[in-house]
């Protein structure tokens, strides 16, 4: 079998030599030094649409991260039938639950306010917020969002989610449906997005959600960029309905130079680091949910190309 890969990062022959070493039987071919035409496999980061109209014979597309949302922008190129795949890897999880327990403890902690204490030789003592009187809401309890919120949950946080379709997880209050949004909100804390970016949910976090919230919550965007309406979010830092947010993704990036969120005071730049997937753990895990698809098996990253992830 012949498998076009492109990703375009500095690491990428690290991914490569993985996954050959872990599916001998594939030939990887690297875009665009392919003369493509019979490859059945692409392993993909920010594919061009170029890609998918030299190989029309795909039956199997994998996302080197966990959204599968930069091969669905696509759309009509895509071949039809082909399976999309995106990338579960539990060290992914652990990455995420990390990095969004790192923003909320940190605000919990004013680390922000110590930091600009320490910038004028400031020595004065705040209260921190108990991780038992926070609530933190969770849009979305995916793969990545069941792991933030196991981890969430052992630091004593009190957990909610928002999901689309009804769930059940241990520990943690799950609503679900466009009604129960509100109620969510209205008790929530620290609010995290961790949904994919489909149709439904571009542009979800505006005014309207924001004004939801409890006052003086605190905002963490560990997703995409699309799912948040910037301005929207700005003004609600600037008016104190939002006390802060940690920001990982933006509607454009790199995030422009003239960006107001590089330097508001509220606000945390990190650039799309969340949870940056691993080439060694990445690779295996993408390797073993091919073997799974070449073996007749269902892989377990597929997505529901309907849905949009
Ligand atoms: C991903 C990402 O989808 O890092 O994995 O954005």
């Amino acid at each position: 079998m012949r498998a076009v890969f492109h990703a375009p990062w500095e690491n990428a022959e690290r991914w490569l030599d993985t996954l050959a070493a872990a599916l001998p039987e594939v030939r990887f071919d690297q875009w665009p030094d392919c003369h493509a035409a019979d490859h059945e496999l692409a392993v993909v980061w920010k594919p061009p649409a170029a890609l998918f109209r030299a190989c029309r014979d795909l039956r199997l597309i994998c996302s080197l991260g966990a959204g599968t949302d930069h091969i669905l922008v696509h759309g009509p190129d895509l071949p039809r039938d082909a399976r999309i795949l995106r990338l579960v890897d539990p060290v992914m999880g652990e990455r995420m639950a990390e990095y969004v327990a790192a923003a909320i403890l940190g605000q919990a902690q004013h680390h922000r306010l110590y930091a600009a204490q320490q910038r004028s030789g400031q020595w004065r003592r705040h209260q921190p917020t108990d991780a038992r009187a926070t609530t933190v809401g969770l849009l979305g309890l995916g793969h990545l969002g069941g792991q933030v919120a196991r981890t969430l949950c052992a630091i004593g946080f009190r957990v909610m989610a928002w999901t689309r379709r009804p769930r059940t997880v241990d520990g943690i209050e799950v609503l679900h449906g466009a009604d129960a949004l509100p109620r969510l909100l209205a008790q929530t804390d620290a609010l995290v997005c961790l949904l994919p970016a489909t149709e439904r949910t571009r542009g979800l976090v505006d005014a309207r959600l924001l004004a939801w919230l409890k006052r003086g919550a605190f905002f963490v965007n560990a997703a995409r960029g699309e799912l948040v309406v910037e301005a929207d979010l700005l003004a609600a830092l600037d008016d104190g309905q939002l006390s802060g947010a940690v920001l990982d993704a933006f509607e454009t990036e790199p995030l422009p130079k003239t960006s107001p969120f590089w330097t508001h005071p509220k606000v945390a730049v990190t650039p799309h680091v969340a949870s940056l997937s691993d080439p060694q753990s990445g690779a295996r895990a993408l390797a073993a949910d091919i073997r799974r698809y070449l073996n007749g098996e269902a892989p377990i990253g597929a997505i529901d190309r309907d849905a949009g992830y």
